[in-house]
């Protein structure tokens, strides 16, 4: 204990004397975690350009309560760019440069800090993480945007900012950082108020938003980001498996939440990717029930949306399957129309073909299904959007629903969800405008939604697109009706 505190301010004092020195090519770092962080930083700064410097910030801590903060979650994107899981941090890229074309700011040593809340990466460590050759304290943030922005070398060799500095010269210079999209009666985001700042005192640059950019990059799934998916949807499935396994009628909710999410900490998933939607009987029709505290009837549909988040990537999983082992005949009428919708939506996630062609495909099949039920009364048009509320694609990665540029045709290294879903909420009448043809729709579907009422179906599945075609991540958990009900009786799919 004594040892290691002074060893903590050893490196501190340390730390402090050279880091403007920084840390140069001699720091060893290895790994293909490494290699595929710093590939991704490299296509980032090919199309930010040499006159860029752009800026990504670590997400601050947030408030659970009083003075206890929730688990980290660091940002998205400077996860993506960088590895690091550690608040106080700032990544700034420079591809004009000469050799310092990335630097990162971390925090530094604190010995009370660290006995408090644990160790602070040392800039070796940051280096061993992220692949990032330079890096400085935090407290230099301020000064070095400063000093590049008053065209002062701070660091590395005689010409290492020269691109830069003759670009502010020829006012040609940007700083790219990440825009949140905001409405202008909003007050100014930290990140709009930091470039305003920027203009008031500096001359020589735009800003520019560097979103495009990293959407674009992370849209697309490298091989190593595939394997990572893979395994954290893997994990994510035996979750389901487990939950389906504890579900049975006197059983509350949250022991079916329990049973999954104790199997992602189980296999190093330290966190949920989004809060665990345990929905059973009426809940099933709760878009975002997070309540899980009724107690399961037999007869009951549950409504599990699930997935762990596994070294930064989350899938999305979810299905719907009877507590007591068997659908009824209306459970399984629901059931049959997702589960088409689903699989024509498979059929339309070929490479080339637009987005919109998942939910085209899916909206045909759910369509024809309520129609064919008399859920609505029009063959055609989106009347049956009353039942089918939601849209079935999204992308996933290091967020459930994940970043990505609209309009962009499928590819291979694309990773998204297939999740058609239909609720049959009563409610939803009530809130149709008092028109005549409301009025002759609902008595014509009203007894039909007495007889369907509560039951909620959704079947989502985590896919990847690769060159030979669409791979379901999470394909080891029964989806069928044969397979569930073999599943809940039997063990086996
Ligand atoms: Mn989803």
């Amino acid at each position: 204990m004594h040892f290691s505190l002074l060893r903590v301010r050893g490196i501190a004092a340390l730390c402090s004397s050279v880091f403007l020195l920084s840390l140069t090519a001699t720091t060893a770092w290895a790994g293909p975690l490494q290699d595929d962080l710093k590939a991704r930083r490299a296509k980032a700064m090919e199309r930010l350009g040499a006159e860029t410097l752009a800026i990504f910030w670590s997400a601050p801590a947030r408030v659970f309560s009083t003075d206890v903060d929730y688990e980290y979650r660091q940002d998205s994107n400077l996860l993506y760019l960088t590895g690091i899981d550690q608040e106080e941090t700032f990544l700034l890229l420079m591809p004009g440069n000469e050799t310092r074309k990335e630097i990162l700011f971390i925090r530094d040593a604190d010995a009370r800090r660290e006995h408090w809340e644990g160790h602070s990466l040392t800039p070796a460590e940051a280096t061993a993480q992220s692949g990032i050759q330079t890096v400085m304290s935090s407290a230099q943030f301020d000064g070095f945007i400063s000093a590049m922005l008053s065209k002062r070398p701070m660091g590395g060799g005689a010409a290492e900012y020269t691109k830069f500095f003759d670009a502010l010269t020829d006012s040609k210079a940007r700083i790219a950082v990440l825009m949140e999209p905001q409405s202008l009666s909003a007050p100014p985001s930290s990140t709009a108020q930091f470039a305003s700042r920027l203009r008031e005192r500096f001359f020589g640059f735009n800003v520019t938003d560097a979103t495009p950019i990293v959407n674009e990059l992370r849209q697309i799934k490298t091989a190593y980001e595939a394997d990572v998916l893979r395994k954290s949807v893997k994990i994510s499935s035996d979750a389901h498996k487990a939950g389906m396994r504890a579900a049975a009628p006197g059983k509350y909710e949250y022991e079916v939440e329990a049973e999954i999410e104790a199997v992602y900490l189980r296999n190093g998933a330290m966190s949920w990717g989004y809060p665990s939607i345990v929905g059973s009987g009426p809940n099933a029709t709760i878009l975002h029930y997070n309540r899980s505290s009724r107690r399961m009837e037999n007869g009951d549909l549950l409504l599990v949306d699930a997935a762990g988040n596994y070294q930064g990537l989350t899938g999305d999983i979810t299905r719907t399957y009877p507590i007591n082992g068997t659908f009824n005949r209306l459970q399984r009428d629901i059931y049959e129309i997702v589960y088409a919708a689903q699989q024509a939506g498979e059929k339309a996630s070929k490479a080339g073909a637009p987005v919109s062609a998942i939910q085209n495909a899916c909206d045909e099949v759910l369509r024809a299904g309520l129609f064919k039920l008399g859920l609505v009364t029009e063959p055609t048009g989106t009347q049956f959007k009353i039942w089918s509320t939601h849209g079935v694609s999204h992308w996933i990665g290091h967020d459930v629903h994940d970043v990505g540029v609209r309009g962009k045709p499928l590819a291979p290294g694309m990773a998204f969800v297939i999740e058609p879903g239909i609720y049959i909420r009563p409610q939803a009448l009530d809130n149709l405008p008092l028109t005549p043809a409301n009025a002759a729709f609902i008595a014509k579907v009203k007894p039909l939604v007495e007889k369907y009422k509560d039951i909620g179906v959704r079947i989502e599945d985590s896919y990847l697109l690769t060159p030979t075609g669409l791979e379901r991540l999470s394909a080891s958990v029964p989806r069928t009706i044969e397979e569930i009900e073999g599943w809940m009786k039997r063990g086996t799919m």
